[in-house]
């Protein structure tokens, strides 16, 4: 049970109090060809930043504060900033265009915001009402830097209440309006102390990368807050592409990886052409997406790595059932990580036995709170997050994905389910990525159609394919067509718009 004091603030729990647990001289942010910075020279900033906010910006505590740009440690500076001065972070992707952003804005009822240089011009052109921009990394007399630099470098951090609103996430899923999710202070420590402390069980000593971006929460919890709140450090990299991320693995000895199935296969493929010290590495986690067994596989026959595999959300802020080293099941997602409850639910919300696939219903100490938005309660029932995913539990209590629960294709009264087929096909050694999803049919109902991206050089073979499936699968699951492309339609946080293939013509 986590049982936070009433008056709480995650920015001065990740920062102040590490620094007195565990010194100033540690180093907690680095950046490629940089030397790193340390816990001291990173508190300095931050508070140095606080004071522009505060005395600059005239942010007040409960505002809203819009942070923009690719992952740097100005920005991870700027968000815990935010958050010793009591504000609320709108965290937001650097892909993110002036409408999106626009919309989000309206949503969050953002006035103030702090941005890279290099993604302000969408957001000058969102013509948000009343914006109060900061831009950092610029070279103009009022950039953050500049006007921080002659701050004191020390702030006191605002008293907020636990339960004092710190962070709004944002979340379209793969299709409409965009969702704000708002999460508490003792939110952004409560997936540290169940996810992080029970299941990577961090040390002083490790050393964190990966690609989600800090606008995602999957990398803002595993880029900033889980090396903070264990007195580690983290590597922020601005292009994080598996040709990137491999060799910082070596150069910065990096023992805890955060990445998505889809990084995981293309550095497969990148290691089986060149060789990358990877020996620093101790836990790899992967999220965002189901992982297949056969990737899991592949990385470890690579590696000799247990691929840590695990399910998160926005609505809930980071992962809440995955497993580690000898408790992984190849395959299964996991159990529930403790703190979490998960069980298997019908439409109706009636607990069904294991064995039988329905929907994924979880509770912890972090809840969906969507702000202002009536889907709140399509979310949220009887008190149980209901994230959409269609699971099954097995016997021994582990929880496999079945599909999004909108992913499952209905042909010919046969249910099948796109994630099972999509594994089958990657088994394939030519088979990169795959996506299947069910295209009407005035016979069927629908068939099953594949996507295919094939590795670069090998000639795609649509019959070979399918009798690959078939060798593998009961008939019936055997895609009906299979269509090669160059790449599968993704979100900008890397997940895969199979609505985008459901549209006519997505061929
Ligand atoms: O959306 C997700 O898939 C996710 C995964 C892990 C942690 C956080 C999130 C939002």
């Amino acid at each position: 049970e986590l049982c936070y004091p009433q008056r709480l603030n995650c920015g001065a729990e990740l920062l102040d109090a590490t620094v007195e647990r565990y010194g100033a001289d540690r180093p907690a942010f680095h950046a490629p060809g940089e030397p790193p910075w340390s816990y001291g020279e990173l508190k300095a900033t931050v508070d140095r930043i606080a004071h522009v906010l505060t005395e600059d910006m005239g942010v007040v505590p409960g505002n809203r504060v819009l942070l923009r740009g690719p992952t740097t440690r100005r920005l991870a500076a700027c968000w815990l900033a935010v958050m010793k001065a009591g504000g609320v972070a709108v965290t937001v992707l650097a892909q993110q265009r002036s409408a999106e952003l626009a919309t989000m804005c309206e949503i969050a009822r953002v006035r103030h915001a702090l941005c890279d240089a290099r993604s302000a011009d969408d957001l000058a052109k969102a013509q948000v009402p009343g914006l109060r921009t900061v831009v950092f990394g610029g070279d103009g007399p009022d950039d953050l830097l500049r006007l921080a630099a002659d701050r004191p470098a020390s702030y006191e951090a605002v008293e907020t209440a636990a339960d004092d609103v710190a962070l709004i996430a944002f979340t379209s899923g793969t299709t409409g309006r965009p969702k704000g999710c708002m999460h508490f202070h003792r939110d952004v420590l409560a997936i540290a102390d169940t996810f992080a402390r029970h299941v990577l069980r961090p040390t002083p000593d490790d050393v964190f990368a990966g690609s989600p971006p800090l606008g995602f929460t999957f990398g803002l919890g595993g880029l900033v807050i889980f090396p903070l709140r264990a007195g580690a450090s983290a590597l922020l990299l601005e292009q994080a592409g598996p040709g990137r991320l491999l060799p910082a693995i070596g150069q910065h000895r990096v023992s805890v990886l955060f990445t998505a199935p889809t990084a995981y296969r293309a550095m497969l493929t990148e290691l089986a052409r060149d060789t990358y010290d990877v020996s620093s590495l101790r836990r790899c986690v992967s999220a965002g997406e189901n992982l297949p067994a056969a990737t899991w596989q592949d990385w470890h026959e690579a590696t000799g790595l247990r691929v840590i595999n695990g399910i998160g959300a926005t609505e809930l802020l980071h992962i809440f059932i995955s497993a580690a080293d000898d408790a992984v099941r190849p395959g299964a997602t996991g159990v529930p990580v403790p703190g979490w409850q998960a069980r298997i639910v019908d439409e109706s919300g009636r607990h069904l036995p294991d064995g039988e696939p329905g929907l994924l219903a979880v509770r912890g100490p972090v809840g969906c709170r969507y702000l202002a938005d009536e889907r709140q309660t399509v979310y949220v029932r009887d008190g149980w997050n209901i994230t959409g995913d269609t699971y099954v539990r097995d016997a021994d209590g582990y929880f496999r994905y079945v599909a999004r629960a909108d992913d499952m294709i209905i042909s010919a009264g046969y249910n099948i389910a796109g994630p099972e087929v999509e594994e089958a096909l990657l088994r394939h050694p030519d088979v990169t990525e795959a996506a299947v999803v069910g295209r009407p049919d005035a016979a069927r109902g629908h068939i099953a159609v594949a996507y295919v991206v094939v590795r670069p050089g090998a000639r795609p073979d649509g019959d070979a394919l399918r009798e690959f499936v078939k060798a593998q699968l009961v008939p019936y699951k055997c895609p009906r067509e299979i269509v090669f492309l160059d790449a599968l339609p993704r979100t900008a946080t890397g997940k895969l718009q199979r609505f985008r293939l459901r549209e006519p013509g997505a061929q």
